[in-house]
């Protein structure tokens, strides 16, 4: 356990920050996830490897979630050292194109704190060329739909962490074809696939970043 990339993986497993934090008490006074991606970026290492050492870190943290061996806070622990290092990868994940293709309003939907992955794939849209409206967490569709007609002809983006919160995702998309019918809608998030997307009549589904900027590429 040693590369820069395990570490990386390893302050985002155990929530720590940076060289200043206290937290957790074992790694005091040790460089932190801010310090290593810092380091991982002077020595060249590509923003997507450091990205996916940031997701082994969360996957080992929500493992062990789900095995009620941590808590909440240490999963608030783990997104702050998470936000530390994509503080350092925005700049190279939105070194794209510069000329806007269109608009896309996006938000995770009522009831959902997280916005990890929702603002990683906002970075990843607007370093491809859109103009991001980023709605926030914990999105009503009536927010939604005021946004939509602040952004004529925008694509929408739906995303939801929780199968709790997939409802509301359903309902928001119901809401959305009801009232605005040629809107397009893409849904995604964890506990998402291509079926549940169908079934709420969502008119694309995405596993990640890349996903979303294809399918907007093609929508557009
Ligand atoms: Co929560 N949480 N959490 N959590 N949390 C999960 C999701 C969980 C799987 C953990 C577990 O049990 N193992 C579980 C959900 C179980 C389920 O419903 N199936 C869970 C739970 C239960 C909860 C609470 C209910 C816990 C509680 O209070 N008892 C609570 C709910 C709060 C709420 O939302 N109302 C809760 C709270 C939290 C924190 C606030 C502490 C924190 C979030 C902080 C934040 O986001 N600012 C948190 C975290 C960090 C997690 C885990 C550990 C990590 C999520 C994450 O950021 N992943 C997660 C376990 C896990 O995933 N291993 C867990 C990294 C991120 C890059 O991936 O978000 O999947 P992801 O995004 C990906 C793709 O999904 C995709 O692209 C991204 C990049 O590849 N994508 C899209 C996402 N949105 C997209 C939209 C698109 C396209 C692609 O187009 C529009």
């Amino acid at each position: 356990m040693n590369s820069i990339i395990d570490h990386i993986s390893l302050c985002i497993e155990r929530g720590k920050v940076d060289i200043r934090s206290p937290y957790p008490p074992d790694l005091k006074g040790q460089p932190g996830a801010d310090e290593w991606a810092k380091d991982a970026l002077t020595q060249g290492l590509a923003p997507e490897d450091i990205l996916a050492a940031c997701n082994t870190g969360m996957e080992r943290v929500g493992a062990k979630f789900g095995r009620n061996e941590v808590f909440v806070p240490e999963l608030l622990m783990a997104a702050k050292a998470m936000n530390a290092v994509m503080a350092h990868l925005k700049p190279h994940f939105q070194a794209g194109t510069v000329k806007e293709k269109g608009t896309f309003v996006l938000g995770t939907v009522s009831g959902d704190l997280h916005d990890i992955g929702k603002n990683l794939v906002s970075m990843v849209v607007a370093g491809n060329g859109w103009k991001v409206v980023d709605l926030g967490v914990d999105v009503k569709p009536a927010k939604f739909l005021d946004a939509i007609r602040q952004n004529p002809g925008c694509i929408v983006g739906l995303s939801a962490l929780l199968t709790t919160t997939m409802a509301n995702m359903a309902k928001t998309v119901k809401e959305i074809k009801s009232q605005l019918p040629d809107v397009k809608v893409l849904v995604g998030g964890a506990p998402l696939n291509q079926k549940h997307a169908d079934d709420m009549g969502a008119d694309g589904y995405a596993p990640d970043p890349q996903g979303a900027v294809a399918f907007l590429n093609k929508a557009a």
